[in-house]
């Protein structure tokens, strides 16, 4: 009798015990992904307000931000010279990552014209000189301002490589 006593006992404490510990990890949980929402723009606006000092140290969150970076390709696959996608959207603080791909010398120039009232396009564009050669070259901006942008590639505008983003 005292076996079923105690097991009758056990049972709703292991019920218990169950419960208990399924509330806190579906809290958890919860947290795990707003944090993750959060720390990404955080992080990044951090990083830009600080400045390069701070890459070092944040080495972790920089190899976070790489793997959450939008990119872009300069150059199509078939050869075509455009970027790949052409129009896109992205998050303020995301970090855009623009690629050689194909058909480069490539760079990629925001047009002053065409970005959000206040942004400088002289700040977040290469300089018309400035070419990426090699494969896998890249060029990363973080945008911060929220607005329309219009960029193109300056020895292929001619040629139609331009593009538009969206900063949300
Ligand atoms: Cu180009």
């Amino acid at each position: 009798m005292a076996s079923v006593t105690s097991a009758a006992v056990a049972i709703p404490s292991f019920t218990g015990l169950k419960a208990s510990l399924a509330a806190p990890s579906r809290v958890s949980a919860t947290t795990k992904v707003s944090a993750s929402a959060l720390p990404r723009l955080s992080v990044k606006s951090s990083l830009k307000e600080v400045g390069v000092a701070v890459v070092a140290t944040a080495a972790t969150a920089m190899l976070a931000s790489n793997a959450m970076a939008l990119e872009i390709l300069l150059g199509g696959d078939d050869g075509s010279l455009a970027f790949v996608p052409s129009n896109f959207s992205v998050a303020s603080g995301e970090k855009i990552v623009f690629k050689n791909n194909a058909g480069f010398p490539h760079n990629v120039i925001f047009d002053e014209d065409e970005v959000p009232a206040g942004v400088d396009a002289g700040k977040i564009s290469m300089s018309e000189e400035d070419l990426l050669n090699a494969p896998g070259e890249t060029y990363s901006v973080t945008l911060t301002e929220k607005g329309s942008y219009t960029f193109y590639c300056s020895p292929h505008q001619g040629a139609g490589m331009v593009g538009k983003l969206t900063v949300n």
